[in-house]
């Protein structure tokens, strides 16, 4: 790939092959105390058909080359210009193939980037997606690179016993000076990104896996000293997800190892890498004693996550990094599906969507916005969003529901035949579906080119004399920051004509317009298309994008009294979830338009008393009932509120609903409290967590319609799991900041939970989300804290990404301060680590929707930012568009 003129830009059109190609590597990585020595011998060979003169170009960060010799020679310095960021070498071979031998030496001690090789709690590890072998040696450092590597560790046995590598271990052996070293082997052709190594004192739970055609794989999670006994439930979860691979997708394993190490310091959840997976320790170490129920779903969902990159990823990886949804947007929709088969499907989606709606949907509708597949990019990083991982799932989503659950699994086994040991691209992927289905996907491939959240309106009409119901389809979509086309795209609609006994209707379906009809599904494929159904002798219920099969808007001219008639009787939960939730969000949007201290009520009686119908119905799930307790949350109901935003109204107006809730649902949220009330063992499992959700939101209620803190302070006291006792110090932190209690059972939390890093971040987090009127002065204090440290990325998000993400009416304070607070930590933190720098800026980007006071002081913080002169590619570059 070239950069482009202002040297920055990389663009997808622009794309070609490297000029030289390389079929293997060596390594010998030598660590020290202080440095590292790497000697990587490169085989290479010029392409058929480029210049005899061309000389090969290999990308460099941060880098000191030692030497340079081509196959065994030192190669002479007018041949070569080494500089940090490139080793340019000219005059080699025509067309033979040849040996480059290139030594850097690096200090991971000095790394606080946490890409390449850098040392997390005295362990050596690395970090190379997307650019980070690049800050190890000078290489092609592409994803379109792929070759078979041997990598040899030497290290001092006292200091790291254990070393490790991508693919099977071939040799051990000892060194002099107290030394040893280990060879790993890596038959599989990968790309850069996908190298690791961690050397280092650790300990480990080794079992072993049998695949179904009777492969052993020993499984090894490797953890600090003493913590292995918190990495059973990530081996269970890692079992499982083998399982689940081989039934689901016919996809083994296919090295003799699987090895995990969950790391302390760590720029993101996880890191996929062949054979080698490296983890923050967050999604692998837990017992109930430290972690939530949610830290529970978590760790399942990133091991099978990165397990199922083993195949989407790995095996088949991305040609450039334009094309990331290809493995993560596919990915992510694997997971999803395997915590629906392990846990309650409807449940699953309800998060899932949530998650969509609360991240995508802005990322979608403001500055920031990127099509599922960009054209072009400053810094890769700031393009693993939302919209490449959660909107590049609903795409495959939609694949599957256009082509049903059989022609899905047809183009999926295709494109693992097709393409295995590949770099493929999103028309690669397509092209299976379409070889595999016979449907032409070309308008379906509009997805990925064109950003924004199409609007999808419906509108029906009865007519009683003919027995017919027509129901009209429209969508559109607005051209929005990223400038691509607005054409219209297939829409899958997952719909149900729902009598008044509760059953679905299957009265004929007949379209007219750009749209079909294929069982429970309607495509529509143009602007506008009109679907009739015939032979209905009453007006039915349009049950209408069940299971959000399409990622839209929705606009329904449904009334209000056939959403709550809906909402009790759709045989499809998710809709019915869904018809409760836009109701709420409606309301609250509607009342978040009106001025600070307006006392009219922001949720109807009939709605409260449809929330409450359903939390007292039994014959439901209690963790579907928690899910249609939880409320949206600040930022999105300022999404909807649209324009001159006021986050203190919007906090107020949540308040307010959670209070009506709270004193209308009061006997029955006691009563519910004393059901689930349980004195069994604690167990992860979704229903007990499910339990576990629906007591305590009840509990939070309870204080919101009571105001009285003592069911909580009664919960911290007595809570047997961190699960319950998290949630009543959650409730006393934000809603009674002055009681006593609270500051009693902060100070308990710290000190029964002062050693372990991962709980000290939930003290610090809920510490930064409290909206009490001194919160920027108790934030400061809380960076101020002997365990505050910008070095380790978790911390920074507990406490800097919390308060900016998740105290919204701190961070909008109207004195601007919440702003400059956030700039000034941004650009302390932007000299360590860019990465979570650039991160946390983005929350910056709803800034143009506030009311017009904070809108200046957010635009004026934003504008000085960009214009300081000193900011990493990373943060300028979020800076710049979120003001564009
Ligand atoms: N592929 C990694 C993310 C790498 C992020 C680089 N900035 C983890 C994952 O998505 O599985
Ligand atoms: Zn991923």
């Amino acid at each position: 790939m070239l950069r482009t003129d202002d040297g920055q830009t990389v663009k997808l059109s622009e794309y070609r092959p490297t000029d030289f190609i390389l079929s293997g590597v060596e390594m010998t990585i030598q660590l020290f105390e202080g440095r590292a020595d790497i000697v990587t011998h490169l085989r290479l060979q010029r392409r058929a058909g480029v210049a005899a003169d061309a000389a090969l170009h290999l990308d460099g960060d941060d880098l000191l080359l030692e030497s340079l010799a081509l196959d065994g020679n030192i190669v002479a310095p007018q041949n070569y210009e080494a500089t940090p960021g490139s080793l340019v070498v000219s005059n080699l071979p025509e067309s033979e193939p040849f040996t480059l031998t290139v030594e850097t030496r690096i200090v991971p001690e000095q790394n606080t980037r946490l890409m390449g090789l850098y040392r997390s709690n005295g362990i050596w590890c690395t970090q190379c997606e997307a650019e980070g072998f690049r800050r190890i040696t000078y290489f092609l450092d592409r994803p379109d690179v792929l070759a078979p590597y041997k990598v040899r560790i030497e290290a001092d046995k006292a200091a790291a016993p254990v070393l490790l590598s991508n693919g099977n271990p071939v040799e051990t052996g000892d060194l002099p000076d107290g030394r040893h070293f280990a060879v790993w082997d890596d038959p599989f052709n990968k790309p850069s990104y996908l190298f690791a190594i961690v050397a280092g004192d650790l300990d480990a739970m080794l079992e072993t896996f049998t695949t179904a055609s009777g492969r052993e794989v020993t499984l090894g999670i490797y953890t600090e000293k003493g913590r292995a006994g918190q990495a059973g439930y990530a081996m269970d979860a890692l079992k499982r997800s083998m399982v689940w691979d081989e039934r689901r997708f016919g996809r083994e394993y296919d090295l003799d190892v699987f090895n995990v190490v969950a790391i302390a310091d760590f720029n993101m959840g996880a890191m996929e890498n062949k054979g080698l997976n490296i983890f923050n320790h967050k999604y692998v170490l837990l017992d109930s004693n430290i972690a939530t129920d949610a830290d529970y779903g978590g760790v399942e969902t990133v091991i099978a996550h990165e397990y199922f990159h083993n195949w989407t990823g790995n095996r088949i990886t991305c040609r450039d990094w334009f094309q990331l949804c290809l493995k993560e947007g596919l990915t992510v929709y694997r997971d999803q599906e395997f915590s629906a088969d392990e846990r309650e499907p409807t449940v699953q989606r309800i998060s899932s969507v949530r998650r969509l709606k609360a991240h995508q949907f802005p990322e979608d509708q403001g500055p920031l916005q990127h099509p599922v597949r960009p054209g072009e990019y400053r810094e890769i990083n700031n393009f693993y969003t939302a919209t490449v991982y959660d909107k590049g799932a609903e795409l495959v989503r939609m694949i599957a529901t256009i082509l049903g659950r059989e022609g899905f699994r047809k183009g999926m086994d295709l494109y693992f035949e097709r393409h295995d040991g590949e770099a493929a691209t999103i028309e690669d992927f397509l092209k299976c579906f379409e070889d595999a289905s016979g449907r032409d996907l070309t308008q379906f491939a509009l997805w990925y080119a064109q950003a924004g959240t199409p609007t999808l309106s419906v509108s029906e009409n009865y007519d009683s004399a003919a027995r017919r119901h027509e129901v009209t389809f429209r969508q559109v979509l607005k051209k929005g920051a990223a400038g691509t086309g607005t054409a219209p795209m297939p829409l899958p609609i997952r719909f149900g004509l729902v009598g008044r006994n509760g059953q679905d209707n299957d009265a004929p379906a007949r379209a007219s317009g750009p749209a079909s009809v294929d069982g429970d599904v309607i495509l529509l494929e143009g602007a506008e298309a009109t679907v009739s159904f015939e032979g209905l002798g009453e007006r039915p219920y349009l049950s209408v994008l069940r299971d959000f099969s399409a990622p839209v808007t929705l606009e329904h001219d449904q009334s209000e009294t056939d959403r709550l008639a809906l909402a009790r009787l759709d045989p499809n939960l998710f809709n019915r979830w869904r018809l409760l939730s836009d109701l709420v969000g409606d309301a609250l949007a509607t009342a978040g338009r009106r001025p600070l201290g307006d006392q009219t009520a922001a949720l109807g009686d009939e709605v409260v008393d449809a929330i409450l119908a359903s939390i007292g119905d039994r014959g439901l799930e209690p963790a579907f009932r928690a899910q249609v307790l939880g409320l949206p949350g600040e930022p999105e109901v300022a999404r909807q509120v649209g324009e001159n935003v006021d986050p203190d109204r919007v906090h107020e107006v949540l308040e307010s609903a959670r209070a009506a809730i709270g004193s209308k649902g009061m006997a029955l949220f006691e009563s519910l409290r004393d059901e689930l009330a349980s004195d069994a063992p604690f167990s992860p499992d979704a229903a007990s967590a499910g339990r576990r959700a629906l007591s305590n939101a009840a509990l939070a209620y309870i204080t919101a319609g009571s105001g009285d803190a003592q069911s909580a302070v009664d919960q911290y006291e007595s809570a047997s799991n961190m699960t319950d006792r998290l949630a009543a110090l959650a409730i006393l932190s934000h809603r009674f900041p002055e009681h006593p209690a609270t500051s009693e059972s902060l100070d308990d939390f710290y000190k029964r939970f002062e050693t372990d890093e991962l709980v000290l971040d939930k003290w610090f987090a809920l510490q930064a989300v409290a909206p009490a009127s001194n919160a920027v002065e108790a934030v400061t204090r809380l960076t101020e804290h002997p365990r505050f440290t910008l070095r380790n990325p978790n911390r920074v998000r507990a406490v800097v990404g919390s308060f900016a993400a998740g105290n919204q009416v701190a961070f909008h304070r109207p004195d601007g301060s919440g702003y400059r607070w956030v700039a000034d930590r941004l650009i302390e933190l932007d000299k360590i680590n860019p990465q979570i720098a650039a991160r946390i800026a983005t929350t910056f980007r709803a800034w143009r929707s506030l009311e017009p006071g904070r809108r200046g002081k957010a635009e004026e913080t934003l504008r000085k930012l960009s214009e300081s002169n000193s900011l990493s590619k990373d943060l300028q570059d979020i800076v710049d568009r979120s003001l564009k």
